[in-house]
């Protein structure tokens, strides 16, 4: 079933894509996770040039097992994600998804994502219409990322320890 979504979904885009609408997305890209990381978050500018209010209503790829809108809020002073039903898309102005923000969730990524790759996402907005993106992979700086330092993999050397003495 998932792979005839994801059919009729390439189908939509093929025959819409030259119909230009209002909404225009730049500076898409997929949060770099580690190879075992379960999850990880797209971001980007979602421009509206429209007069009328617009929204996001949902995305998905077939590089996650699900994929989900979402926002973070402060709870007593404890950030905080979780699902938004949609994304309000102001006229006339541009809204961020970004790291601490509004982003878009990939849940049970399906392969490690490498550097080089890049993931198909389609967004679908209140009209109906898709807008099909192939985002980089990019490493975020700052929050969340790993430390590099090497863990310390000294195996006990065991002829060191027969050399020390006894006391007896
Ligand atoms: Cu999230």
């Amino acid at each position: 079933m998932k792979f005839l979504r994801l059919l009729i979904a390439v189908s939509f885009v093929a025959s819409f894509a030259a119909y230009a609408n209002d909404i225009q997305v730049q500076d898409g890209y997929i949060r770099a996770v580690p190879p075992s990381a379960p999850v990880t978050a797209a971001f980007m500018q979602i421009h509206n040039q429209g007069d009328k209010a617009r929204a996001l209503v949902s995305a998905s790829s077939a590089a996650a097992d699900a994929v989900e809108l979402h926002t973070h809020t402060h709870v007593d002073g404890v950030m905080q994600m979780r699902q938004v039903e949609k994304i309000d898309l102001a006229p006339k102005s541009t809204t961020h998804l970004q790291p601490g923000g509004l982003h878009i969730m990939l849940i049970g990524l399906k392969a490690p994502l490498n550097m080089d790759d890049k993931v198909l996402v389609n967004l679908k907005l209140d009209d109906g219409s898709l807008i099909e993106l192939n985002l980089p992979i990019r490493k975020v700086a700052g929050q969340g990322q790993m430390h590099h330092q090497p863990m310390n993999h000294q195996p006990m050397n065991h002829q060191h320890m027969q050399k020390q003495g006894q006391p007896h």
